[in-house]
């Protein structure tokens, strides 16, 4: 086909092929989400609709989109972690966080109804998205590890801060002030001492976030065969995948010997 004497503007576009053999991070976070709990009246710390809307979300985008083999999440945010050898969109950059961010806006206003039931959505929320590389096992572990760091951080000064608000009465300034230079073992004996908490006693999903996984189920299923002429019933198994969800530490290396497929090998 001929050229129009348009067609030199391709050449604007940059490249952003992610260098191969590295693992894709994309990892997405709510924008403003400080306001869009408050308006929706979001339960503190930890709102249940939320997360498990954020979760059915991301169950879409690993569902829809290729080669995603595990997908963290805590908060407002989500991790997406692409299999090193993908070679979906060709690497783009652009390509695979543009899919995975509106894949799960698109998500997570679809399945609004389904977590919030009647109460209206009040404004069409975003999300970030931003593409980090890993070239080892090693560094990739690590990123998850960081990132469930933080959501045990956040999570046990939450729980404390509104404890102290909510149950013990004061304001959030002196809620403040008096979680200010304490360490985890300060917070966690202002739970139980003031509050009659174990901290870890609280929701796993609370304190570890949400892992989400392939998992291979076999499915039996009985089938109408014709032979010669005869109908007889066979059993048929498949192996399928499924998407699963675990909140269990995916810092140590317990988890990942349980699922050796998900890293490949680094070599
Ligand atoms: P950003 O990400 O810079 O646009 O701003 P934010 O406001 O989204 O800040 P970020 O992402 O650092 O913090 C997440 C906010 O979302 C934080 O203010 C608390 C809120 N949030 C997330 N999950 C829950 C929840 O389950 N309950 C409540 N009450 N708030 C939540
Ligand atoms: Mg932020
Ligand atoms: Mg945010
Ligand atoms: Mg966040
Ligand atoms: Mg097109």
């Amino acid at each position: 086909m001929a050229k129009s004497k348009f067609e030199y503007v391709r050449n604007f576009e940059t490249d952003d092929t992610c260098l191969r053999n590295c693992y894709i991070v994309v990892r997405l976070d709510g924008r403003n989400f400080h306001k869009f709990a408050e308006q929706h009246g979001f339960a503190k710390p930890n709102d249940d609709r939320a997360l498990s809307l954020m979760t059915r979300s991301a169950r879409s985008v690993m569902e829809e989109l290729e080669d995603i083999v595990i997908a963290y999440g805590q908060s407002d945010e989500y991790s997406f972690i692409f299999k090193r050898s993908s070679n979906w969109f060709k690497r783009r950059a652009s390509k695979l966080m543009t899919h995975v961010a509106s894949q799960f806006s698109s998500s997570y206003v679809f399945y609004w109804k389904d977590y919030f039931g009647e109460q209206p959505l009040l404004y069409p929320p975003g999300f970030d998205g931003r593409v980090v590389l890993y070239p080892s096992n090693r560094n990739l572990r690590d990123y998850l590890s960081w990132r469930q760091a933080d959501c045990h951080i956040n999570n046990l000064y939450n729980t404390t801060f509104w404890s102290l608000v909510l149950k013990g009465r004061l304001s959030t300034t002196q809620a403040e002030d008096r979680l200010k230079g304490t360490v985890a073992g300060d917070k966690n004996e202002i739970l139980f001492s003031e509050f009659n908490m174990n901290y870890n006693s609280e929701p796993l999903h609370h304190r570890k976030g949400t892992s989400l996984i392939w998992e291979k189920v076999d499915e039996t299923t009985t089938k109408q065969i014709k032979v010669l002429n005869e109908e007889k019933e066979v059993t048929v198994t498949k192996t399928r995948k499924r998407v699963t969800a675990l909140h269990c530490d995916i810092i140590g290396d317990q988890f990942w010997k349980e699922h050796p497929e998900i890293l490949e090998d680094d070599g």
